[in-house]
């Protein structure tokens, strides 16, 4: 039979490159030691969190799976002729239970901020979903951005999709401004679903985030490592360790603690660690359904639906504009 052509539009928003050595070093002389976790990612770090994602400890993943998959057909009816734009694309297998339910999507959109991971999960797409068109667009999702002026897009009614509680990586301001930004992008008559970790216990989150295996604590570890390949730092890793530490006011906080004085070197600036101090990676924000709804509506959403899991892990919400 005939073959359909593969579809896939390629644009490149150009985002600003971002610069590891300035952004770093600036980091590291602050008082509270700081690197986003924007750098965590690179390709040993990604190959770290895809084990992170399978871990007994790690429910997130398997979780919001579970309730993708259970609302698949209410979100394929919310979606009708509309189209899909994922935030954040990466190598997600999630959309496709999304693409499952809902066969008569013709256009998939993916903003993603690596070139690469882009253009490659969109070819896959289009081979395994015949009839679909992928428009892959390289860009910095959480700065602001217009969609190009395309007939697949124009008049459209355009739905979002952010999964995996990657809002979670933001302060709550900057949560309220990815919000914004994404209400703004996906007016005027569409929406968001968007998949929101929900606030818990110590007992269940700390192990999430600091697990038996030390998968947890190498994927912190790799910051050290991804700094002494590419910025010629010498951090040795016996003198660092791990932690995961849950603060009530609803985040946990991971961070590597020096296990003595000692003064690291980055090519030839030096950076003094007492002992104890801490060089943070990540805060992972956890929300309850109403505290993130609040959030939603401050942003110019109307929250519609929620769904959650048996065991009230994890929520994906529905916000329309
Ligand atoms: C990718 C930000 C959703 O916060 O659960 C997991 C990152 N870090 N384990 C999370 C992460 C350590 C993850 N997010």
């Amino acid at each position: 039979g005939l073959t359909p052509p593969l579809d896939v539009t390629f644009y490149d928003f150009h985002p600003p490159v971002e610069d590891f050595r300035a952004e770093v070093l600036t980091g590291l002389q602050q008082p509270q030691k700081t690197i986003s976790p924007k750098f965590l990612y690179d390709k040993q770090g990604a190959e770290l969190f895809d084990r992170i994602c399978e871990l007994d400890e790690y429910y997130v993943t398997r979780t919001e799976m579970e309730i993708l998959q259970n609302c698949a057909a209410e979100v394929a009816d919310l979606i009708g002729d509309g189209v899909l734009i994922e935030f954040g694309s990466g190598s997600s297998q999630k959309i496709r239970t999304l693409l499952d339910a809902a066969p008569q999507l013709q256009t998939y959109v993916a903003l993603d901020i690596s070139k690469q991971h882009l253009y490659e999960s969109c070819l896959n797409l289009v081979i395994a979903y015949p009839g679909l068109s992928a428009i892959a667009i390289c860009a910095d999702y959480t700065q602001p951005l217009q969609l190009p002026d395309i007939a697949a897009l124009r008049h459209k009614r355009k739905m979002g999709f952010f999964p995996g509680s990657s809002i979670g990586n933001l302060e709550p301001h900057e949560a309220m401004q990815f919000l914004n930004q994404a209400a703004t992008l996906l007016e005027p008559k569409g929406g968001l679903l968007i998949g929101v970790d929900l606030d818990k216990s110590a007992e269940i989150l700390e192990p999430a985030y600091d697990d038996a295996q030390g998968v947890s604590a190498a994927f912190a570890f790799n910051l050290l490592s991804r700094m002494n390949r590419e910025l010629e730092a010498n951090f040795d890793l016996n003198h660092f360790s791990y932690r995961a530490h849950y603060n009530p006011i609803g985040r946990i906080e991971m961070c590597l603690v020096s296990r003595c004085y000692q003064i690291v070197h980055l090519g030839d600036v030096a950076i003094p660690f007492c002992e104890g101090e801490t060089l943070r990676t990540e805060y992972s924000y956890k929300y309850s359904l109403s505290a993130f709804q609040d959030l939603a509506r401050l942003a110019g959403f109307q929250p519609q639906v929620v769904w959650c899991d048996p065991q009230n892990l994890f929520s994906v919400h529905y916000l329309a504009i």
